[in-house]
């Protein structure tokens, strides 16, 4: 059989995306909408904590007027917008559900399988359905030891690939940020500090020694901001980088020896690919007893809050 030459044609009639009523109904009215992912429930914490975390972001989204939209793969199928008890469904079976990036939703599509979706694959999926706003906790990035083994996260590739605007609290440390962030510039990504010229450093604030390539003083200037690049880059997206409340973030430098410790375990246990992120966040939470995971809950819910914000902004 000959492929259609128009994808849009060939396609989109049999895309298989469901839009959850109350977002299709946003979206159609003109309502703010931000999408959130699933891999941080599934990979990022442990039940029942993920649960209570990916209400709560729901929660804030809600709470600033806007409407929360969960990404995940359903039996093979794109979802835009999550009821409870899949939420739950997702939480429980956890590390059991695949972690699926932009590489994995064809497979996981033909197969007709579940999948939870990272940064990467949930912005896909947000533009797909039309939302212009996602907030997430870190974005994933270029990975220590890159030199060696060049992981890089396709979250970076992905900013450069849909047009979002991705609020999180920069990039994680466990990562090589500046590294990350030189890919970002690389890629033509506009990294937008909300109320800071510092690159955040997840759950650790920034520092000097790593800005970013635009500031923005309010969640109306970030979308001012984001607008102004659709105008003329209607298919990229926007890292918004939005610091983690003071009274919850944890000193990089406390950080970094947590940090440098997980790495060094990982490497000595052979851990690569798409398994290195949850093995470091998982090291990282036991060493900080529980620490962190309070602190990336708190990033988790500000970044929401954010997003909603913009979300909001974008429709004044
Ligand atoms: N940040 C967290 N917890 C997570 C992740 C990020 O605090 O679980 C996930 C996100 O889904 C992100 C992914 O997109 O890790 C990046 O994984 P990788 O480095 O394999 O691309
Ligand atoms: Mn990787």
């Amino acid at each position: 059989m000959i492929p259609d030459p128009n994808p849009r044609t060939a396609v989109l009639p049999s895309l298989p995306l469901d839009v959850a009523p109350e977002v299709a109904a946003a979206l159609a009215a003109g309502r703010p909408v931000v999408a959130l992912e699933s891999t941080i429930i599934t990979h990022g914490m442990p039940w029942p904590q993920n649960l209570e975390t990916a209400l709560r972001v729901e929660a804030a989204v809600r709470d600033a007027g806007a409407v929360p939209a969960t990404v995940a793969v359903r039996g093979g199928r794109l979802q835009a917008g999550l009821p409870a008890e899949a939420l739950e469904h997702l939480a429980r079976r956890g590390l059991a559900v695949a972690k699926a990036s932009r590489r994995d939703l064809a497979r996981l599509v033909a197969a007709g399988q579940d999948g939870a979706t990272t940064v990467a694959a949930t912005m896909i999926v947000a533009a797909l359905a039309g939302i212009r706003v996602f907030a997430t906790g870190g974005i994933g990035g270029v990975h220590r030891g890159w030199t060696a083994r060049p992981d890089v996260s396709a979250d970076l590739s992905g900013m450069a690939h849909a047009p979002v605007a991705v609020v999180s609290a920069g990039a994680k440390s466990i990562l090589d940020l500046p590294a990350t962030v030189e890919a970002l510039d690389a890629l033509g990504v506009p990294v937008v500090g909300l109320g800071t010229g510092r690159f955040p450093r997840f759950i650790s604030p920034g520092d000097d020694s790593l800005g970013v390539s635009a500031v923005a003083a309010d969640a109306r200037e970030a979308a001012r901001l984001c607008a102004a690049h659709w105008r003329f880059m209607p298919s990229t997206g926007v890292l918004v980088a939005n610091p983690p409340p003071d009274d919850q973030a944890i000193p990089a430098t406390e950080m970094e020896s947590v940090v440098a410790h997980a790495v060094a375990d990982a490497a000595r246990q052979g851990i690569r690919g798409a398994a290195i992120t949850p093995f470091l966040l998982a090291a990282v939470q036991r060493a900080t007893g529980g620490r962190a995971t309070a602190a990336n809950v708190a990033v988790l819910a500000a970044n929401a809050h954010a997003g909603a914000e913009i979300a909001c902004a974008l429709h004044s």
